[in-house]
């Protein structure tokens, strides 16, 4: 294994964005199916910093276009606060989420830190969902449909502007990849800005390594590759713990591919894994799945090579 950077776990119990709830156990759920140890076995040095505080989940309607805003406010400044003192750090941070609006603060500390670094950013979204969603065109104000936008500079001042730049990233760095559930006006922004999906019918036609070799093009060794991995991506017969399963998603093989082929960059500087629902799992096999993936973007092969 050639990374060298030790890894820096980061829990962050949250579901405060979610349409469901649950996602607050993902981190030990992951923690539960041996996530350090089996990253050790490869030879990874990895710290495990415990969970994040954060405000509960009062569990109330929308306001103005979005639930809990001042909640997940407060848990992606915190979020965004940890990443970045891991990547300054020369750590590699990995988010163990906890819903997907984490990926506000995550990102953009990772933004941050490309900007201060002079390094080129290229994010995988690797997702069911295209969560760029605005407080005006939600159907259900849930910040977990929206990571992507506010990243883009498009949502409320005390998410878009967490990294200390709008908008914290260009539509230009994000590749998404297995996409199967955008809402009707989620789905003419995503046309309007331009965003670069690679959607389920894409992989079936084309197949996953074509998508991923397009997906990955024009990296360079001062690129930082961040991986925003929602296990809602997978398909659900192998992932049923999430909380908004679509059908139709990769298949087992397809996604070791997609992360082998990530794993095989050598660029991975960055990941989010988010949307673990345990409450809604079988004997944590999603938590499982989700580490045996996890094990590949880090390089284990299960494939005959040296
Ligand atoms: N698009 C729907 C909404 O905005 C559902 C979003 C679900 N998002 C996640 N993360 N589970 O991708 O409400
Ligand atoms: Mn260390
Ligand atoms: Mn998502
Ligand atoms: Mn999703």
């Amino acid at each position: 294994m050639s990374l060298s950077r030790p890894l820096s776990l980061i829990g962050v119990p949250t579901d405060i964005g979610a349409s469901v709830r649950g996602a607050s156990m993902g981190p030990e759920a992951l923690r539960v199916a041996q996530l350090q140890a089996r990253l050790e076995a490869h030879g990874l040095t990895v710290h495990d910093l415990g969970n994040l505080p954060g405000p509960a989940n009062p569990w109330l309607p929308p306001r103005d276009g979005y639930r809990h805003l001042d909640e997940v406010v407060q848990w992606n400044r915190s979020v965004h606060d940890a990443v970045f003192e891991a990547l300054q750090r020369g750590h590699l941070p990995v988010m163990l989420g906890g819903d997907h609006c984490l990926a506000i603060g995550s990102i953009s500390a990772v933004a941050r830190h490309c900007r201060e670094q002079g390094k080129r950013l290229r994010v995988l979204w690797l997702d069911a969902h295209a969560d760029f969603n605005t407080s005006a065109i939600t159907p259900s104000g849930n910040v977990h449909g929206m990571p992507v936008a506010c990243l883009c500079g498009h949502g409320p001042a005390g998410l878009t502007t967490l990294g200390g730049v709008v908008p914290a990233i260009s539509p230009k760095v994000v590749r998404q990849i297995g996409i199967r559930s955008v809402d009707p006006g989620e789905k003419r922004f995503v046309h309007e800005q331009d965003l670069e999906v690679f959607d389920m019918r894409y992989i079936d036609e084309s197949g996953m390594r074509h998508t991923m070799e397009l997906a990955l093009a024009t990296l360079d060794e001062n690129t930082h590759l961040h991986v925003s991995f929602d296990v809602d991506f997978l398909d659900p017969d192998i992932a049923p713990g999430v909380g908004t399963t679509v059908p139709g998603g990769p298949t087992y093989r397809e996604a070791q591919l997609c992360m082998e082929m990530i794993a095989d960059t050598g660029r991975l500087a960055s990941l989010d894994v988010v949307e673990l629902n345990p409450a809604l799992d079988l004997r944590n096999r999603t938590a499982e799945l989700a580490v045996d993936l996890i094990e590949s973007l880090f390089g284990k092969s299960t494939l005959m090579r040296k």
